[in-house]
């Protein structure tokens, strides 16, 4: 007789790790009682969740069962984009999407784009498997430039890469700025170790162009104009020189090109920055003192101000600062933009691009996919894009210039593929929407960009329907086209495992140690640049960047005005006179959870900050419905009349799906395809608008 299938416990606890495009990356458990998941907590053991998890990822079971979850492969039978599909099996819809890619590649597989972000931050359902199939197939390559890609080229300019202070020793700053962040809403868990800090009697400063619910908190906010902040830096080098708060021991032996950088700074006055940055002059004088005398000093940057034209210079002028003050030498000093290049990740091994086997396809840049979906085949551009693969993004709603966008996936002739765990904006486009599995059941490994700690994800439940992992639908779909490479029989633990480099920053962590213990902490110093070190050519803090030069770029941090505002653009500002930026939501990451019903219920609908005299001006009353318009679209939105943005400057919160948003348009629609200084990344907080 065959012995009985295993019983299942009654209830039992699964290691996991949020998957979620957020500096926490949270250690999870996941209650499990008879196969279904039930609760999921924050790891109290684990220092930087510490039991905590935010309102959206504490409903993550809520998101999991939605009865809205696609659970089984989709086709298109309405008009592209009319959302209508009927259910057909996996088999039929992965032969005839390998077929049609199939088709293009034979012709040129060029014409095959990938299109991906951070839905899951996991490096196995990320790039692993995916970038094997695309790579072997010799599609476009894409540069995942939408989020982090200007801060990104300007902290590797100074620093060597994304490192930085390990967010733990925040509690034990003396002076924190906060700068352009919100990071109650963005970064919660380290706000954790902001107010230990405050509590201990460290000074907060948030650097802001609106009164978030961070600025609240903090001692002093300075709202200064989106896009004014490299302004802003220099100023306050202007006055550290000036008063002689320097560690010219620090600056002496670890930095490169002080003596051009002191010159550059001296033309900054603070009188000069306020008018730029539009603060009292006095709110600069004061933010240098402390900058200057109160130490340890450390600066939480984060990526809101990097979405504009001079975002990556910005980032420059800001990461030059810790190492004039000599803050790198204490751990509770210096500054946090990512911590994700301490970590040590086989990119090789995963991805695998020795499957290129020579060939250097073609890059495009996600950040203009309105465009470049439109774009005909040309000797500049290379073929048309035929077919795109989607997957952990949503590019429908958050890529800017929607009107463009949309014009783009509406095309007839594009085969459109989206592997999804909801019909977004993006998968009504598809003509094939695929399942995906959620965070709870498949496997993963992940990093961190906010802390120190390697995290494993262990599948807790049975897929849902017919969901699949990403994995493993480009497993089935390389089977298909013929790619018999070892690497595509790989498993998800196998791929994991490949994650995790032998490198002394890794220690001896091992995904199967990972996989039992949750989390384990990278071997990297408290004060890594206590004394220089830094991963850069030099070795030193760069100032002055020779890389920079030789890319034909300043080779100092440069002060770069928008591209759309009141300054660099007076003709369109007659026009369209407010600065629009579009902030995350709290209750929504990104346009995840946008569909969740408690969440979306938080959250109200789609909501912009006016201020008092610019809705007097033009007759907005508190809560009305108004359009916020510009040459490229026009949005929908209802007002909160408000002091917590400045004159001349409009807050609307991101990112509602289109189809939830009153005229099925989201603020995507006035935003442009322009690219920003360094990473070519996008400019969404740089952006003119009228509303009426
Ligand atoms: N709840 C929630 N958490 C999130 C996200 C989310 O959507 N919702 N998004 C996640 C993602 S993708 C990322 S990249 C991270 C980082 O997230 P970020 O997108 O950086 O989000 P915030 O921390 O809100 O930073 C935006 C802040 O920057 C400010 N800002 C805008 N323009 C400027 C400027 O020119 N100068 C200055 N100084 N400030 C400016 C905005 O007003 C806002 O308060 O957070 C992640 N965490
Ligand atoms: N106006 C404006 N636009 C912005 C921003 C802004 O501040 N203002 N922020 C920008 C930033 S910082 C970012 S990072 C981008 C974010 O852009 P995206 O990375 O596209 O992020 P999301 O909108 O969260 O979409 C992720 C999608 O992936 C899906 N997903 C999650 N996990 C999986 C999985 O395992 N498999 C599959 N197949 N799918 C999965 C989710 O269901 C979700 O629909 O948006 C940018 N757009
Ligand atoms: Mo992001």
């Amino acid at each position: 007789m065959a012995d009985p299938a295993p019983t299942q416990p009654a209830s039992r606890t699964v290691r996991g790790a949020c998957p979620h495009d957020c500096p926490d990356t949270c250690a999870l458990l996941v209650t499990v009682d008879q196969g279904v998941a039930t609760a999921v907590r924050g790891d109290p053991h684990h220092p930087t969740t510490h039991g905590a998890l935010c309102a959206k990822v504490a409903r993550y079971t809520e998101r999991t069962y939605d009865p809205q979850r696609l659970l089984h492969p989709l086709k298109r039978v309405g008009a592209k984009g009319s959302g209508c599909f009927i259910q057909v099996g996996w088999e039929e819809a992965l032969d005839d999407i390998a077929s049609r890619l199939r088709a293009i590649a034979d012709r040129d597989p060029e014409g095959v784009l990938p299109y991906s972000y951070a839905g899951t931050m996991g490096l196995v359902q990320g790039e692993a498997m995916a970038a094997r199939f695309f790579h072997k197939l010799g599609a476009s390559r894409l540069n995942r430039t939408i989020c982090s890609a200007a801060g990104g080229a300007g902290i590797d300019a100074v620093l060597g890469g994304k490192v930085g202070m390990d967010v733990e020793q925040f509690a034990h700053s003396r002076l924190i700025l906060i700068w352009g962040s919100n990071s109650i809403t963005s970064n919660l868990h380290f706000w954790t170790y902001a107010q230990r800090a405050k509590r201990a009697g460290a000074k907060l400063v948030c650097i802001d162009p609106w009164r978030n619910e961070t600025a609240d908190k903090c001692h002093e906010h300075i709202q200064l104009r989106p896009g004014t902040d490299a302004a802003l830096a220099y100023a306050l080098m202007h006055e550290l020189i000036s008063h002689d708060w320097l560690d010219q021991n620090y600056i002496d032996h670890y930095t490169l090109g002080f003596e051009a950088l002191r010159e550059r700074a001296q033309q900054w006055t603070p009188e000069r920055a306020a008018a730029v940055c539009g603060v009292p002059v006095e709110q600069i004088r004061q933010l240098a003192v402390d900058y200057g005398t109160l130490r340890p000093a450390a600066i939480r940057v984060n990526y809101g101000l990097q979405r504009v034209r001079g975002g990556g210079n910005a980032v420059r002028a800001i990461a030059s600062l810790p190492a004039l003050i000599g803050a790198w030498r204490d751990p509770a000093g210096g500054l946090l933009l990512s911590s994700s290049s301490h970590f040590a990740v086989d990119s090789s091994a995963l991805e695998r691009p020795d499957l290129l086997a020579g060939r250097s396809p073609r890059t495009i840049n996600m950040t203009t996919i309105g465009n470049d979906l439109q774009r005909s085949t040309s000797p500049a551009f290379g073929p048309r894009i035929e077919a795109i693969i989607v997957y952990n993004s949503n590019p429908m709603a958050v890529a800017p210039d929607g009107e463009a966008v949309r014009k783009g996936f509406a095309r007839e002739d594009l085969f459109t593929v989206v592997l999804e765990h909801f019909q977004t904006d993006t998968a009504d486009q598809a003509d094939y929407v695929l399942p995906a599995t959620t965070q709870l059941e498949h496997l993963d490994v992940h990093k961190a960009y906010g802390h120190r700690y390697w995290l494993a994800n262990n599948q807790a439940i049975e897929p849902l329907g017919e969901a699949k992992p990403n994995s493993q639908i480009f497993r089935e779909l390389a089977r298909r086209m013929g790619f018999t490479e070892a690497c595509f029989a790989e498993t998800d633990e196998q791929i994991a495992a490949h994650a995790i480099k032998a490198d002394p920053r890794n220690g001896t962590i091992t995904f199967k140690a990972l996989r039992e213990q949750g989390w384990l902490k990278l071997t990297v110093p408290d004060a890594p640049f206590a004394q220089g070190a830094f991963p850069t050519p030099s070795g030193k803090c760069e100032f002055w960047s020779e890389r920079e030069a030789a890319a034909g770029r300043d080779p100092l941090p440069e002060v770069l005005l928008p591209y759309e505002s009141e300054a660099s653009a007076p003709q369109l500002a007659a026009r369209y006179p407010l600065a629009l930026i579009s902030p995350p939501a709290r209750n929504f990451l990104n346009s995840t959870f946008v569909n969740v019903p408690s969440l979306q219920a938080s959250e109200g609908e789609p909501l912009m900050l006016l201020h008092p005299q610019d809705a007097a001006l033009r007759d907005i009353a508190d809560g009305q419905l108004a359009r916020a318009f510009n040459d490229r679209g026009s949005y929908a939105c209802r007002v909160e009349v408000s002091t917590r943005t400045r004159p001349g400057q409009v807050v609307a919160f991101g990112i509602w799906w289109r189809k939830l948003s009153p005229g099925a348009v989201n603020v995507n629609a006035l935003t442009h395809q322009r690219l920003t200084d360094l990473g070519a990344g996008p400019c969404f907080y740089d952006c003119l608008i009228e509303v009426s």
